[in-house]
């Protein structure tokens, strides 16, 4: 696939997903949009892909936010539409069964910072900057963000963020466990793709169960939740993958997992 506003990079199984707009700061428009919709549209079914980094293209940013030179123009029916379907494309990032890891290599504005939010583990550079600035321009995140920074970091800090529009550096966000991890710069690919390779040496299908687990799993109750919890960890162990992680231990040798 090409796109005009990605680069798209297979690494071995794990693709490296970049927002090349570095121009405008990596600035999500309606077809940069799209086109992160097509890549995670298709990421479940391609077998040959087994985690995604996503990153910015540029010294600057990783994406400085909504564009807001095409948000200007929105009306209540176009605005309600277009947060709805922005929503849609980080859903689909946030249910995706194979891990995604955001490469936060600067700016993570508004919008920037909710496609973050979205994906399953979150490392940043030193230098790095992030906040949810949307009510400096009269509005409010409309690509989740309201949602998933309350569940990441607790209503408190979420609030504080929110509200104020202020920024926190790359050290404040680890603090209060906005991001997983802070690296310098120059470390932030290779950091990704080793936390990304120590996932994928695990047993695939615990893997993508234990994403299904927390991300589903806290969409309701506790109850509900523990429910889904005991059925998938019941499925897994009718799979090879549990006979052969659990054998290789009795054995005393690294697993090797088929996926099956
Ligand atoms: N949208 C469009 N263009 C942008 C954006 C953006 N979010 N951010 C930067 N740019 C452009 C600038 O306009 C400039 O382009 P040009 O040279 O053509 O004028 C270029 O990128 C470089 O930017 P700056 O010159 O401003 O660079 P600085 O280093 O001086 O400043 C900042 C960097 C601090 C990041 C600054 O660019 C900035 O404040 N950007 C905007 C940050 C922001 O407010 N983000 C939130 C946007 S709103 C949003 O994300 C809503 C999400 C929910 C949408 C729901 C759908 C309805």
């Amino acid at each position: 696939m090409t796109f005009r506003n990605l680069l798209a990079e297979k690494r071995g199984e794990v693709l490296v997903v970049t927002i090349h707009r570095p121009q405008q700061l990596n600035a999500l428009n309606a077809e940069t949009m799209g086109e992160l919709d097509s890549v995670f549209g298709e990421l479940d079914s391609d077998e040959t892909v087994r985690g995604v980094i996503l990153t910015g293209g540029g010294e600057k940013a990783f994406v400085a936010g909504a564009d807001i030179k095409e948000l200007a123009g929105e009306t209540p029916t176009s605005g309600r539409q277009t947060s709805a379907r922005g929503q849609a494309v980080l859903r689909r990032i946030e249910t995706s069964v194979k891990p995604v890891v955001a490469a936060i290599n600067g700016f993570a504005l508004g919008g920037g910072l909710e496609l973050a939010l979205a994906c399953h583990l979150r490392i940043a550079a030193e230098g790095a900057t992030m906040g949810l600035p949307e009510v400096k321009l009269g509005v409010i995140p409309g690509y989740g963000g309201t949602q998933r920074l309350a569940r990441l970091v607790g209503k408190g800090r979420a609030l504080e963020l929110i509200l104020t529009g202020g920024r926190i550096d790359a050290g404040e966000a680890h603090r209060i466990g906005l991001v997983n991890r802070v690296v310098p710069p120059q470390r932030l690919l290779p950091e990704a793709e080793a936390l990304l390779r120590e996932i994928l040496a695990n047993g695939p299908l615990a893997t993508q169960y234990a994403l299904m687990a927390v991300e589903r799993g806290l969409e309701g109750t506790l109850d509900e939740g523990l429910m889904l919890e005991s059925s998938l960890f019941g499925l897994l162990c009718a799979t090879e993958d549990m006979r052969e992680g659990m054998k290789a231990f009795i054995e005393k040798r690294p697993p090797r997992f088929g996926g099956k």
